[in-house]
């Protein structure tokens, strides 16, 4: 007689998140929209710098971007027709204060509030960030970040958005990756507006964690109706020492210190290590740091932002680091003050189009090590993606298998950070929509959703019917995206 069949183990074996974990897409205000001169907008620091010659591969600017200023209501439409009910994107502070002061402009608020009404009634929960790199250049021309006053008026320029969107905004986020804004817009100069000053860069960290705590503070304000949760996306990254020789472990310190800790220390306990401190002692003395900033930093954080796409592998021994210096030529300043003598050494792992390594077992080391040594605190992965030069394919399809096979083994990392413990309550990719990478323009594409930047045709890759289904079911499909 034949046995009878087995049970079909799919059900129980599937990678299954919890009900409640949110899942979404992320984006970016100058990234996308274009419009650069619409409704009043004013001039923003990468409006400056992308418009300098050399500055942006291929001389992309912020124009056409992905036009999601005019086609805001086909984007939002898109993310509901893929079932991801979550939706983080940033405001351009150009368009509230054209010149970094004052009163909001009216039409640009106008245009957040409409995308506000849009998400909510597709049923889609607005993720808003409020700094996301774009800098009026009348405040970058007062001293931009390194000046204290900007996280003073970043403050009021919180206020002002809170006062308009606060009754239906439930979750904010104050600054998107203050390393890169304040290492390589002040520090290696890669990105705008361009400065190489090392101790610049230092006073920039400073004041946008200020940044972060006065406006943390001005959407809380009890004074307010409501009770926001705000919380900061950091990118941290896994610093992974090439050896257990002592050389090796002093520079993976080092490099951690002003990649990770200079952040998250100030964050979680209220003061800048005293390591890295040392480390920097040759740069700047601290003295940006005044009575009271501390404890407005350090007010608890309702939720992390963490931003992850690979991890580092570094270098202190001598000869070693002769081969690939994090000061290349030694002439451009490196991104990563105080870490002189330090390199970065390339793995065997696949890398994606953009030269970035994939290793997503980065994902849930940091996953867990923030949740060990920053105990307390909600994570959301606030953005995770790959960048592949897509293109069109002879069906009129686009089929990015890398970009599935990258999101899979990624979710499978957030799922065993949380299975170890780690407070993991969500998942964003970056991004919706191809879009302006930064220095790199146009030529990357990290986009679930094709943007064809001549006609501004959207086509939905695989990779975004196959997050879709993953941001629908909670259960991580099978590459193919079969049932
Ligand atoms: O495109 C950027 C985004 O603006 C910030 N985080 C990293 C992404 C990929 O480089």
């Amino acid at each position: 007689m034949a046995a009878p069949p087995l049970p079909q183990p799919e059900a129980s074996f599937e990678t299954r998140f919890p009900a409640d974990f949110a899942w979404g897409a992320a984006t970016a205000a100058f990234q996308i929209e274009g419009a650069t001169r619409a409704d009043g907008r004013g001039v923003s620091i990468w409006d400056t710098f992308s418009a300098t010659p050399g500055h942006v591969i291929g001389g992309g600017t912020g124009e056409p971007a992905s036009d999601h200023y005019r086609r805001y209501t086909e984007d939002v439409a898109l993310l509901k027709s893929l079932g991801i009910g979550n939706y983080r994107f940033s405001l351009a502070w150009p368009r509230i204060q054209p010149d970094g002061t004052g009163p909001g402009n009216p039409a640009g608020l106008d245009f957040y509030d409409r995308l506000v009404d849009e998400l909510l009634a597709g049923g889609i929960e607005p993720w808003p960030t409020l700094y996301h790199w774009d800098l009026p250049q009348p405040l970058e021309d007062a001293g931009g970040w390194p000046a204290r006053d900007t996280a003073l008026r970043f403050a009021d320029y919180a206020e002002t958005v809170y006062g308009r969107l606060g009754d239906r905004v439930g979750t904010w986020c104050t600054v998107n990756e203050p390393w890169v804004i304040a290492f390589l817009g002040y520090a290696s100069g890669e990105h705008a507006p361009g400065r190489r000053e090392p101790a610049s860069a230092l006073a920039a960290v400073h004041h946008l964690l200020l940044a972060h705590g006065l406006a943390a503070a001005a959407i809380r304000d009890p004074g307010v109706p409501g009770a926001p949760a705000v919380g900061i996306a950091l990118n941290p990254q896994p610093i992974r020492p090439h050896s257990g020789s002592v050389a090796d472990l002093d520079a993976a310190r080092r490099v951690d210190g002003v990649r990770n800790r200079i952040f998250l220390d100030p964050l979680y306990h209220g003061r800048y290590p005293d390591d890295v401190q040392a480390d920097l002692a040759g740069v700047s003395d601290f003295a940006f740091v005044r009575d009271g900033d501390l404890p407005a930093i350090a007010a608890p954080l309702d939720f992390l932002g963490v931003n992850y796409y690979s991890p580092a592998s570094v270098t202190g021994a001598a000869g070693a680091v002769d081969r690939e210096l994090l000061e290349p030529d030694g002439a451009d300043p490196s991104p990563l003050v105080g870490c002189e003598n330090v390199g970065l050494l390339s793995g065997a792992a696949p890398r994606t189009d953009q030269d970035w390594e994939v290793d997503a077992s980065g994902l849930t080391e940091l996953l867990v090590r923030l949740a060990v040594d920053y105990p307390g605190t909600p994570l959301y992965v606030t953005e995770n993606g790959a960048s592949y030069r897509d293109e069109i394919g002879d069906d009129g399809a686009v089929h990015d298998p890398r970009r599935v096979s990258y999101l899979d083994q990624h979710v499978r990392a957030a799922h065993a950070a949380l299975a170890a413990g780690a407070p993991v309550k969500g998942y964003f990719v970056w991004s919706l929509l191809d879009n302006f990478e930064w220095a790199y323009g146009y030529r990357e594409r990290f986009g679930i959703i094709y943007v064809d930047y001549d006609t501004q045709r959207r086509i939905v890759k695989d990779s975004g019917r196959w997050y879709g289904r993953l941001a629908s079911t909670g259960a991580v499909p099978p590459l193919d995206g079969s049932a």
